[in-house]
């Protein structure tokens, strides 16, 4: 199998990156410079990640990370669909997604992103509520010294650590996050997908 990861750091194409990692299977990085106004060719909206397996391409990232995950069973980095924990892990591979990047996102657009004319201050505020109130569930969650999993590592982790260094500053009061964080980037596979190309 051949794959290929349409790439630029600091996107969410660093999910699919550092599951490669974990996994430890060959890839070959195809960089794209998005922030030098660079298209995604793989893509139909040019943006990242995509990923060729083969001669097919995928899009979104968490839809990649869930399917690698998937592809490669003995990696355990998803459990099983006859395990107990499958459930479990499908509502957190979703929940970083669908629940805790929408606000974390409305945050970086209208503090950076976009240009000063466009950001829009209340939009700011409403997201910080919503983002704190989604963080205070997640601290519930991981007040230990494990994963989302509990003391195993998942593709979930992936998709939620990615996430959570997005706003560093979100997380000043909810120590057992910033834990999390520390703990799930210390891992070798984090350390080697963020090295530059
Ligand atoms: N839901 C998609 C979002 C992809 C996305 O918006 N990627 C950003 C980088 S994080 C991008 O390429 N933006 C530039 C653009 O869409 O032109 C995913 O998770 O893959």
């Amino acid at each position: 199998m051949e794959i290929e990861l349409f790439y630029t750091p600091q996107t969410r194409s660093s999910r699919p990156r550092w599951l490669l990692e974990e996994l430890g299977i060959p890839y070959t990085l195809r960089p794209v410079d998005l922030f030098g106004g660079e298209h995604n060719p793989a893509h139909p909206l040019g943006s990242v990640p995509a990923m060729r397996i083969d001669k097919d391409t995928m899009i979104e990232s968490g839809a990649i990370c869930h399917w690698l995950a998937d592809r490669f069973p003995d990696k355990q980095l998803a459990p099983s669909m006859q395990s107990a924990q499958r459930a479990r892990y499908e509502q957190w591979m979703f929940f970083t997604p669908g629940t805790l990047e929408p606000p974390a996102f409305e945050i970086l657009m209208h503090t950076g992103i976009l240009p000063e004319k466009h950001r829009v201050p209340d939009i700011v505020g409403f997201a910080k509520k919503q983002h704190q109130r989604v963080l205070r569930v997640l601290t519930k969650e991981l007040d230990h010294d494990g994963y989302l999993l509990g003391e195993h590592f998942s593709c979930a982790d992936i998709l939620l650590g990615t996430t959570l260094t997005w706003l560093p500053e979100q997380l000043e009061s909810f120590s057992a996050l910033k834990n999390y964080v520390e703990r799930v980037t210390a891992r070798p596979a984090y350390q080697r997908a963020t090295q530059p190309v």
